[in-house]
């Protein structure tokens, strides 16, 4: 009885740490004009309700960008009983990252816009991820 109890724990352990290791966050690389933009969700495949997004963004010298202001636009085109829907969050910098929150209000495709401003120039990220 008490080495069954004991695999028990030792395969609890072992799924727990396959866990730790595959769950990785759901990351995508894309170009803003000049800027290279990495693009980080906490969950991986995006959920319906909060996701954490983390955005770094890089000039053509590869320095990070510090000083702009970056908000995300998540949209998903009317389908049939569902109007447009258009959302916007705002990121606050910390360290090298924008950090956010998107709250999907259903599953599917949505279309994802980071805005990145500086000065009077704005440039513009697409890309697209599928809430579960
Ligand atoms: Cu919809």
């Amino acid at each position: 009885m008490k080495d069954v109890k004991k695999k028990l724990m030792i395969l609890t352990a072992v799924l727990l740490l396959c866990g730790v290791v595959y769950a990785k966050d759901y990351e995508v690389k894309k170009k803003a004009g000049d800027y290279d933009v990495n693009v980080k969700i906490d969950k991986n495949p995006p959920v319906v309700g909060d996701n954490n997004v983390e955005i770094e963004i890089k000039d053509a010298k590869g320095g990070y960008v510090t000083d702009a202001v970056v908000v995300v636009e998540y949209t998903m085109p009317a389908m049939p009983g569902m109007p447009a829907m258009k959302y916007k969050a705002i990121t606050v910098l910390d360290g090298n990252a924008y950090k956010g929150k998107i709250n999907l209000a259903m599953s599917g495709s949505w279309n994802v816009e980071v805005k990145i401003t500086k000065g009077d120039k704005t440039s513009k990220a697409k890309l697209s991820i599928d809430a579960q």
